[in-house]
């Protein structure tokens, strides 16, 4: 029986990161491939975010995911194996992005999405007559996605319950990678599918790692009606235009959603037509957190810093911002144009990328392009910062007596937060 490791890689300083965040979740991409294998093949799936490689274990094929920050890390393990004779795939949204880069390291790449062309590539195996490089064609359908394969699962607690529904997004927003991998296109999974795939978790708690679970509107308020009976507590990524309309955040609240990440990115409105991303109307931000929380949902905010029309007085009235607004949680990004971007190429032909050390662009610990109007010192200080101030006690009662929602758990969450945050700043 043919073996195929496949490896979800994380590198050691990726790791290290994300040791501030306290919730380490579920890997999906290779439980979804897992799925897509033929019978008669062994999977084997190793999660580097919860374990190392067994580099006695032995494979004939070794499939490798991974992010931007990781490519340097993946591509070891890659020439790792390569050197035994092992044939080694890769596949992700660095590959996507960089394929003439990744294909000096591995036998195969897939560029873009694997539907199809990975059962293809596993078929034509055994005969030696594969391809160099599998592209999909176009944008594959969604339909009939086999659910992924929870043996491969590392995770069996509550983080444990991962899925998605749709994928891609319609919007173009210039640092954003998804935009450039998905051709600006939503797609979606067939609402009983998901609704199924949904069901089939034994846990309570249930991510949708969709980019935008509001890009239809529709679509997600029929997808609500149809998981409302399972009476789970869901979560996911959602833009602005999701605080827009009232059926829509009923119709989650009813269904079981808990929190949402809410893609603010900025409170500087000419930073948000700067990135194109002016949908975004920053006057709105406090009425949409409000209407959000009036359906008992907790706001997760994505912040970004390091826009050309940011300042040094942008970190500060950030925080002021959050803390009136009573966001419940946030998460904070320090602008890295990842390759391929719009934005890479803006700061590219400005003379403003200072590194391509791909380890560098983790958006957490380094500054990757010059900023406009501050030192990339000022840039990390100010990360800092606003970790610091919104994981205090202060700021952590300010926001959460503002807005009491779903205390139960948005309280032990942020002071979880706050001592990793400590300890992680400490070391
Ligand atoms: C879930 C998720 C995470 C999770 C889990 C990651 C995982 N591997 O499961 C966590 C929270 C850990 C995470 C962390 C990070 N993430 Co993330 N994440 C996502 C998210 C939302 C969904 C990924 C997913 O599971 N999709 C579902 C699966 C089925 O699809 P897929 O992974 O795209 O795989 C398909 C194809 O790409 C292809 N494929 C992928 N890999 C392979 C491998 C082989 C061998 C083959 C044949 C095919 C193949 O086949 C699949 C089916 O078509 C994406 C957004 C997105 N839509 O991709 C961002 C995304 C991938 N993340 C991103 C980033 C930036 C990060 C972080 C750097 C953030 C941070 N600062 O901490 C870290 C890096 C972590 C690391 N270890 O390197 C960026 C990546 C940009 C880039 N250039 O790499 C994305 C695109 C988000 C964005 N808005 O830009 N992430
Ligand atoms: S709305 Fe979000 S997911 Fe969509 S293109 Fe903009 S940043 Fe990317």
């Amino acid at each position: 029986m043919p073996r195929l490791i496949l490896i979800t890689a994380s590198s050691p300083e990726i790791r290290r990161v994300r040791r501030s965040r306290f919730l380490n979740f579920q890997q999906i991409t290779m439980p979804y491939l897992g799925a897509r294998v033929p019978h008669n093949w062994e999977v084997i799936h190793v999660d580097e975010e919860a374990e190392e490689i067994d580099w006695n274990m032995v494979a004939d094929v070794v499939g490798i995911t991974f992010h931007t920050p990781s490519a340097f890390h993946a591509y070891e393990i890659a020439e790792r194996y390569r050197s035994r004779g092992t044939c080694v795939v890769l596949g992700g949204p660095h590959v996507t992005l960089l394929p003439g880069e990744a294909s000096q390291h591995a036998d195969v790449i897939f560029i873009g999405e694997a539907e199809g062309g990975w059962e293809e590539f596993l078929q034509s195996f055994a005969s030696g007559t594969y391809q160099r490089i599998y592209q999909s064609i176009g944008l594959p359908s969604l339909d009939n996605i086999p659910m992924a394969r929870k043996d491969l699962f590392h995770r069996h607690d509550h983080t444990g319950g991962v899925m998605f529904a749709t994928r891609g997004c319609p919007n173009r927003c210039d640092f954003c990678t998804i935009a450039v991998m998905y051709q600006h296109a939503l797609r979606k999974r067939p609402v009983s599918e998901v609704a199924a795939e949904y069901a089939s978790f034994k846990g309570k708690v249930i991510i949708l790692w969709d980019d935008n679970i509001s890009a239809d509107l529709e679509y997600a308020k029929e997808l609500f009606r149809a998981i409302t009976p399972y009476r789970k507590w869901w979560s996911s990524q959602a833009s602005i235009h999701a605080g827009r309309d009232e059926e829509f955040l009923d119709a989650a609240a009813r269904s079981g959603c808990k929190q949402l990440f809410l893609g603010l990115e900025s409170i500087s409105q000419p930073s948000m037509l700067e990135v194109k991303k002016g949908f975004n109307r920053v006057d709105d931000y406090f009425h949409i957190i409000e209407r959000i929380h009036a359906h008992g949902i907790s706001v997760q905010a994505g912040i970004v810093f390091g826009f050309d029309h940011d300042t040094p007085g942008i970190f500060k009235s950030t925080l002021d911002f959050l803390e009136q607004a009573g966001v419940q949680n946030a998460t904070f990004n320090i602008l890295t144009p990842f390759p391929g971007t719009p934005l890479f190429q803006k700061l590219e032909s400005e003379g403003r990328i200072l590194t391509r050390d791909w380890r560098k662009y983790n958006s957490r610990a380094d500054v990757v392009y010059q900023p406009r109007q501050m030192a990339p010192a000022e840039l990390m200080a100010g990360y800092r910062y606003a970790n610091e101030r919104f994981y205090s006690l202060a700021s952590i009662a300010r926001r959460l007596s503002r807005s009491p929602v779903q205390l139960g758990w948005t309280l032990p969450l942020n002071l979880a937060y706050a001592y990793q945050w400590q300890k992680t700043a400490q070391s």
